[in-house]
């Protein structure tokens, strides 16, 4: 009766140990899971077109709040590709998505209201 009882605490033990192993991965998966998807489609902020500047390749949008914290404002926006431009007319509604190309706040993707 020397053996049962210290294999039976070291098969606890072992028990426990692989227990915490599976539940630290778990939280592991959790953690990832909970994570926003990172190829989540960008949503579109409203904006009026104040001005087209066609030859300049920019375009003055009065926009609301942008998801990536630049407050409600007036400024000007290069655009992804160029024939968009004769899409816009100045006092044009549009919802559009923004982001930096080389440095210049873009108008990356554009709908037309
Ligand atoms: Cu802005």
């Amino acid at each position: 009766m020397k053996y049962p009882l210290p294999l039976a605490v070291a098969a606890f033990l072992t028990a426990g140990i692989a227990g915490t192993a599976v539940a630290a991965d778990h939280a592991t998966h959790g953690g990832h899971a909970a994570k926003p998807a990172a190829t989540a489609e960008t949503p579109l902020i409203e904006g009026l077109v104040k001005k087209v500047d066609r030859a300049g390749g920019k375009v003055t949008v009065s926009h609301g709040p942008l998801p990536n914290g630049m407050p409600a404002m007036t400024m000007t926006f290069r655009v992804k590709e160029a024939a968009w431009m004769t899409r816009l007319k100045d006092g044009q509604k549009i919802r559009f998505a923004a982001d930096q190309v080389d440095g210049a706040m873009t108008l990356v993707r554009i709908e037309t209201l």
